[in-house]
C-alpha cells in the first residue's frame, strides 16, 4: 500500500508479546494518520472509565503519510492515549527521529498495551522487538536517560522516554524525545510511567512505501531548499516562537501573575531578541530547515531550549523577568519531563490561590528558589504539596476551595497556553473548544482576531476562523503529521501538502478531502468525550472565570475595565456548534455524524450518552 506501510505494531508489556497487525486501505484514506488512527484506535478499544493510570489505558505512536519523508519539517510524531489531566482524548504533537525509524521499522503506529513488572526500555528494530531492563536510569532524569541511550545505540536511533515527572505520573508530564523537544502535554509521559516504561528505542532499515519515489525525493529536496531560502529571508528562525512575545505585551495578551495583568513594562528582558542575543546552540527537528529550538546557558550554567510558551509561562506569569532564571525552571522541566505550560500555570495559581488566601503558603510570585524547589517536589511527589500540585490546577483547587477554581487557568483540566485573553473573545473560544482542553495548537485565531477584525466582536465570523484553524492545524497537520510552521510563519503554501500526499499514495487528493477527515476526526474525539462525561454540558466549552471577572480588569491601557461577557461569549459558542453542526451541549448531531461518516461510531457512543 503506497503512501501507509500499512502495518501497527501491537505491544503488550504484560504478557512481553507483540504481534504486526495489517490495516485495510479504507482505513487508512478514513483516518490518514497521526490523530486520526490514534482517536479510532483508542475509540474503538478502551472501555469507557477505565483508569488512565492503570493498565487498561493505551500509549499509542502514530504517524502520518508524510511523516519522516525527506520533505519540509516531516520529524515529527503523534503519542496518544486517555489523558490523565483531562479523561478524555488526549494527544501531543513533538519532533522526533521515531517519525522516520519508526516508519522503516515498518508501521505507522506503535499501541502499548498492559504494565510491565519493573522499569522497561522497548526496543524495536525492524522485525525485532525487546523488552529490556531499565532499571539502571528509573529514577533519573531524561538527559541522563538519553545519553544512556544513545551510549549503546548510536545517536540515530528514534527514543522516547521520560523523567521522573512520568515515572511518578504527574498529571501533565511529557514524553521527551531529541534535545529540546518534548510532547503529550495533555499527560503521556505519565501514561508512560504508569507501564513503567522507560523509553522506546527504534531503528529500522527499510524504505518508506511511495508511489512516486523519484518524483517525491526531487519535489522534497527542492522545497526544503526553498523553506530554508524563505526563512532566511524572513528571519523568523532567528528569534524562533519566542519572537511573538514582544507582540503579546504590546497588545495586552501576554499572561502576567497568573494571567491577572496583560502586560509588564520588563517583559523586553525575556523577548525574542534578547533570547537570540543569548544563543548558546540552536535545536530543530528531523528534515527541518528553519530549525526553531533556540539553547541559552541557566543561571547553573545548564544549556535550555526556550520557545515563548515556556518562557510566558515559567517568565512573566511568575512574575520573572530574567531569561537566564527563567531558562533554569525550564530545563528542570525538560529534565523532570513535566509541561513547562501546565508548570507555569500550576505554579501561579499556586501562588496566586496563596495570594487570595484560599491556601496558607509561604510560596509568591517571583519566587524562583521556591518555585526550583517545588517543581521537583512536584516530579517527585515528594512532599504534601507537590503531591497536590502535580494533580494540575483543577484538582489542586478543588482541594484549595475558597472560589480558587475560578482563577486555575485550565479547560477541561488542561492548563491554558500563553494568550490571556481576558478581553480576546475568538481566542477564548479555541481554548473553549479545543478538542484536548486548552492548547493553542488547535486554532491560533489570535493573530488575524486583533490584526483583522473587531477585539470586541464576538460575531460569527471569529466561530467560522476558530473553525477553519481547527481545520487545518488540528487536523491536516496532526494527521498527515508535520510541523506547521513553514505555514503559518513563513506563509508555505497548503497545497503542498496534498501533493506530497499525492507522490507518496499515489491518489489524488485535494485540499477539501483532508477537510471531510478533519471534521471526522474532531466529530470522533467528541465522541470519546461523551463516553467518558455523559452529563457533559456547553460549560465544559467555556474559558476560566477569570477571564469574566470585573474585578479582575486591567485599570489602565486600551482594555482598561474590559472583560469576557458570560451572554456574548455564549452567543459565539452558538454560532461555532451551529457551523459544526452541533448540539447545544457541543456534542455532535445525528445528522453531522451521519454526514461525515460515523454513523455506526454514533450508535456505539449513544450506549453512555444522548445524541439528539
Ligand atoms: C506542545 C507544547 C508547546 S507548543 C511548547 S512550546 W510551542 C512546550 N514545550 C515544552 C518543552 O520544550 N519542554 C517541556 N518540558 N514541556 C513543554 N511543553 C510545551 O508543549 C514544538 C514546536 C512548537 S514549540 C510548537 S508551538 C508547534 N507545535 C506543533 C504542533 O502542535 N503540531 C504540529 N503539527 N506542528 C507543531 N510545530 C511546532 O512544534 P504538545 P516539539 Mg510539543 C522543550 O507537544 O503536547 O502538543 O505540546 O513538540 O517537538 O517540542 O516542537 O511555542
Ligand atoms: Fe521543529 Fe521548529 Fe523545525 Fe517545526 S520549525 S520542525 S518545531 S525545529
Amino acid at each position: 500500500m503506497n503512501g501507509w506501510t500499512g502495518q501497527i505494531l501491537r505491544v503488550n508489556l504484560t504478557a512481553k508479546t507483540f504481534k504486526k497487525e495489517t490495516f485495510s486501505e479504507d482505513f487508512a484514506r478514513k483516518w490518514l494518520g497521526g490523530r486520526g488512527f490514534a482517536v479510532k484506535i483508542l475509540f474503538d478499544e478502551l472501555a469507557p472509565g477505565i483508569d488512565p493510570l492503570g493498565p487498561d489505558n493505551k500509549f499509542i505512536v502514530a504517524l502520518g503519510p508524510i511523516s519522516g519523508i525527506p520533505a519540509p519539517n516531516t520529524g515529527k510524531a503523534i503519542v496518544a492515549g486517555k489523558s490523565p489531566i483531562t479523561g478524555g482524548y488526549g494527544d501531543g504533537n513533538l519532533g522526533t527521529r521515531v517519525a522516520e525509524q519508526l516508519r522503516r521499522a515498518g508501521f505507522d503506529a506503535l499501541i502499548v498495551e498492559g504494565r510491565a513488572d519493573g522499569p522497561t526500555m522497548l526496543v524495536i528494530q525492524d522485525d525485532k522487538v525487546e523488552f529490556l531492563p531499565a532499571d539502571e536510569v528509573w529514577g533519573k532524569g531524561t538527559y541522563e536517560t538519553n545519553d544512556w541511550i544513545y551510549a549503546k545505540y548510536g545517536k540515530g536511533v528514534g527514543v522516547l522516554n521520560i523523567g521522573q515527572g512520568g515515572e511518578n505520573m504527574v498529571r501533565y508530564a511529557v514524553v521527551r524525545s531529541l534535545e529540546g523537544r518534548a510532547g503529550g502535554r495533555t499527560g503521556m509521559g505519565a501514561v508512560m510511567g504508569s507501564k513503567l516504561l522507560k523509553a522506546v528505542v527504534v531503528k529500522g532499515t527499510n524504505p518508506i512505501p511511495q508511489a512516486d519515489l523519484a518524483g517525491m525525493k526531487k519535489s522534497g529536496a527542492g522545497d526544503l531548499r526553498e523553506v530554508q531560502q524563505m526563512d532566511k529571508k524572513a528571519g523568523w528562525s532567528i528569534q524562533g516562537t519566542n519572537g511573538v512575545l514582544a507582540w503579546c505585551n504590546e497588545v495586552n495578551a501576554l499572561p502576567v501573575r497568573n494571567f491577572r495583568k496583560t502586560q509588564h513594562p520588563d517583559a523586553w528582558k525575556v523577548d525574542g531578541e534578547r533570547l537570540n542575543n543569548a544563543r548558546v546552540a540552536t535545536y530543530g527537528c528531523p528534515n527541518c530547515t528553519m530549525r526553531c529550538g533556540i539553547a541559552i546557558h541557566d543561571d547553573e550554567g545548564r544549556e535550555a531550549e526556550l520557545d515563548y510558551e515556556n518562557v510566558a509561562l515559567l517568565g512573566p506569569n511568575l512574575e520573572i523577568f530574567d531569561l537566564a532564571q527563567m531558562a533554569s525552571l525550564n530545563y528542570l522541566c525538560d529534565d523532570y519531563g513535566i509541561d513547562t505550560m501546565s508548570s507555569g500555570c500550576v505554579l501561579s495559581f499556586y501562588a496566586d490561590a496563596i495570594d487570595h488566601g484560599a491556601v496558607a503558603g509561604t510560596y509568591g510570585f517571583n519566587d524562583l528558589k521556591g518555585s526550583k524547589r517545588l517543581l521537583g517536589e512536584i516530579a517527585r511527589r515528594s512532599s504534601d504539596i507537590g503531591n497536590i500540585l502535580a494533580e494540575g490546577s483543577m484538582r489542586a483547587a478543588r482541594k484549595f476551595g475558597h472560589g480558587s477554581i475560578d482563577y486555575a487557568m485550565q479547560v477541561k483540566g488542561l492548563e491554558v497556553a500563553a494568550y490571556n485573553c481576558k478581553f480576546i473573545p475568538g481566542m477564548a473560544l479555541a481554548f473553549g473548544v479545543s478538542p484536548i482542553g486548552a492548547h493553542h495548537k488547535e486554532s491560533w485565531i489570535i493573530t488575524f482576531e486583533l490584526k483583522q477584525t473587531s477585539r470586541e466582536s464576538y460575531g460569527p465570523e471569529k466561530a467560522q476562523k476558530v473553525i477553519e484553524l481547527q481545520r487545518i492545524r488540528g487536523g491536516l497537520f496532526e494527521s498527515i503529521v508535520s510541523c506547521r510552521f513553514p505555514w503559518i510563519e513563513l506563509g508555505w503554501g497548503l497545497e503542498s501538502y496534498p501533493k506530497y500526499f499525492n507522490l507518496v499514495s499515489g491518489l489524488n487528493w485535494t485540499l477539501d478531502d483532508f477537510w471531510v477527515i478533519s471534521d471526522r476526526i474532531y466529530s470522533l474525539i467528541k465522541l470519546f468525550w461523551l463516553r467518558e462525561y455523559p452529563q457533559t454540558d456547553r460549560k465544559a466549552d467555556y474559558p476560566p472565570a477569570v477571564w469574566f471577572d470585573p474585578a479582575n480588569v486591567d485599570t489602565e491601557g486600551p482594555i482598561a475595565g474590559k472583560h469576557l461577557e458570560y451572554d456574548k461569549y455564549d452567543g459565539l459558542l452558538q454560532h461555532y456548534y451551529d457551523l459544526r453542526g452541533y448540539d447545544k451541549r457541543g456534542i455532535p448531531t445525528k445528522a453531522t455524524l451521519e454526514r461525515v461518516g460515523l454513523a455506526e461510531e454514533g450508535r456505539a457512543a449513544e450506549k453512555y450518552g444522548k445524541l439528539t
